[in-house]
């Protein structure tokens, strides 16, 4: 990876807060990962399907992946092309939502969700022997995973599988890992609905374990409560491991905070610590976090290049801090 000079790498931190990432394509909900000395970008493409607005989303109709990658955050960035299409997939009906990727063994594996035949979320693997794909999807989803946003995070040669998302992820339909058309939102006095995680076979393509709840407590100990709408947990997962500890972050969905949690193992429990990124123009909010020469990097998405099109996307990159303690120091995407 280049080296850039401190006042270089100012301006493009300052012009990078504001642009896109790429403005050829609608970008949304990026997993930024270094492989092979390079930064690689993960992101939903987001496309407008001509499918009317619903709360189930259904108006994210997105259709294919493609792979952006740079070297460092704020300079050139390169657009590989489709990674992968929906009607290469054979499980996959529609809905190719937020993506991550992960490396082992010399491969690079694309996890994805996408909807079924039936309408129902699963989650699938693609593997490729480069970063930027194209990725050769498996024939059926991954056995045991369910609901959206896939994130993989590597902690001392294994991998754990984060997913899980409300509303139009489908995760309120689930109890115990378990389908049920009638289950709903928890009521607001009962802990909030949150994110699964498993370990992943060693060669990537299964779970090794039951999908488990991603617990998040308050500064009392008590789980989050569904009606907890600031701090409770609603889509996209993401772990990164700073200075020995878990950050596990996410979006609140309804109340558009990316947040985060702190803990001391990847399967949790995890105790709220704050917020990482107010809200942007636009309904959601999806983020990944990445280190990249000893800085940290927070990558996410709003609605500005469409004009507050919720379903037309851009991917952003802005740096991240943390203060003496570890706390991450709250971004504001348009200045406070
Ligand atoms: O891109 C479709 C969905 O919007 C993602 O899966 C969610 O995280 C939200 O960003």
């Amino acid at each position: 990876m280049s080296d850039i000079s401190k006042e270089r790498a100012r301006r493009l931190r300052e012009r990078a807060i504001s642009q896109p990432l790429v403005t050829h394509l609608y970008t949304a909900d990026p997993s930024a990962h270094v492989f092979e000395d390079r930064l690689y970008i993960y992101p939903s493409h987001d496309i407008d399907a001509g499918i009317p607005f619903s709360d189930n989303g259904d108006h994210f109709g997105m259709e294919d992946y493609h792979v952006l990658s740079m070297d460092w955050p704020g300079g050139p960035v390169v657009d590989h092309g489709v990674a992968l299409h929906v009607k290469d997939v054979p499980w996959a009906a529609r809905q190719m939502w937020a993506p991550d990727a992960a490396h082992a063994h010399g491969r690079y594996y694309l996890y994805f969700p996408a909807k079924d035949a039936q309408g129902i979320f699963r989650i699938g693997v693609a593997v490729s022997d480069s970063p930027s794909g194209p990725f050769e999807p498996e024939p059926l989803p991954i056995a045991g995973t369910y609901s959206i946003d896939p994130a993989v995070f590597e902690d001392g040669g294994a991998h754990y599988l984060y997913f899980g998302g409300i509303w139009g992820g489908q995760l309120q339909k689930y109890r115990d890992n378990v389908f049920g058309d009638d289950h709903a939102e928890p009521p607001a006095h009962e802990p909030a609905l949150t994110a699964r995680v498993a370990r992943l076979s060693v060669d990537m393509q299964e779970l090794a374990e039951p999908p488990r709840a991603v617990v998040i407590l308050d500064e009392h100990g008590n789980e989050l409560l569904a009606g907890d709408h600031e701090r409770r947990y609603f889509e996209g997962p993401w772990m990164h491991k700073y200075r020995g500890k878990y950050y596990f972050s996410y979006s609140t969905g309804d109340t558009h905070l990316l947040c985060y949690a702190t803990g001391d193992s990847p399967y949790g429990p995890f105790t709220y610590q704050g917020v990482i990124l107010t809200p942007v123009i636009g309904w959601t909010t999806h983020h990944s976090i990445v280190e990249v020469l000893g800085r940290w990097y927070l990558f996410y998405h709003d609605s500005s290049l469409s004009e507050g099109v919720t379903h037309l996307r851009s991917v952003k990159v802005t740096e991240l801090f943390y203060d003496e303690e570890g706390r991450i120091v709250t971004l504001h995407p348009y200045g406070e």
